[in-house]
């Protein structure tokens, strides 16, 4: 049996989505983000030493393994081949692409932004707020913001000619794009000017294990 380690409000819903979709018995430990920091508690450093979700322990292998990307290998290599082209296709490359896309080139830039925007609201003296404010607004413009700019542009004139990541086939890469994408749509970063990339993302969200993968999940902001 899997057992998904899952954080509230993260990364793990999407794994919890690809539990659901492939359909196999599995079992969710909650662990709740702390009210203020928002940081995962200590409970989940027992579990993998950097104490970050997703996490899936299987206990048939004694496999206990962290890392979106690798969870997602894992669960389709074992449960879901289907969900990944056959390595002799070119699709195959398209999968790696979107895989390591996600979180190697499309989530630095949008953590950043996030660090930047609660930086401006963070208590600190008054004087030091001015300096903060234009600093955290200087690196927005030169250089954060054109360059998810530019990502989520890339994207969308894929998902103007494909309906998944991978063609029409759905895989494991739109598991692993999910996160990214539906964060920036509920941060209003995704709107109508990403027509393909907005419909994508509602086309998912409405697929019946992203539904119960909700339900599941518990508290969820980003859906
Ligand atoms: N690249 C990792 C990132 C894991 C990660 O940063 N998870 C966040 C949740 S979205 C987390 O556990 N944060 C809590 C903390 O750092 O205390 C992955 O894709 O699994």
């Amino acid at each position: 049996m899997i057992t998904l380690h899952h954080l509230n409000n993260s990364r793990s819903q999407r794994i919890i989505w690809l539990l659901e979709e492939i359909g196999i018995d599995y079992k969710i430990e909650f662990y709740e983000r702390h009210p203020v920091t928002i940081r995962a508690p200590q409970a989940l450093k027992d579990v993998h030493p950097l104490g970050k979700s997703p996490v899936i322990s299987d206990d048939q292998t004694g496999i206990t393994l962290a890392e979106s990307g690798a969870i997602i290998e894992y669960l389709v290599h074992n449960y879901a081949p289907q969900l990944k082209p056959n390595s002799d296709s070119p699709m195959y490359w398209q999968y790696q692409y979107w895989m390591h896309f996600s979180e190697g080139s499309l989530m630095p830039p949008m953590l950043i932004s996030l660090v930047f925007t609660q930086l401006q609201k963070a208590p600190m003296p008054f004087f030091i707020k001015p300096v903060a404010k234009m600093l955290s607004e200087k690196t927005m413009a030169n250089f954060v913001s054109p360059n998810i700019k530019a990502l989520l542009g890339f994207i969308e004139n894929h998902l103007s000619q494909n309906t998944w990541f991978c063609g029409n086939e759905l895989s494991g890469a739109d598991f692993q794009m999910s996160f990214p994408l539906e964060a920036a749509v509920a941060r209003g970063i995704i709107n109508e000017s990403l027509p393909h990339t907005l419909k994508y993302v509602k086309t998912f969200q409405a697929r019946k294990a992203y539904q119960a993968g909700l339900e599941k999940g518990g508290e969820y902001d980003y859906a």
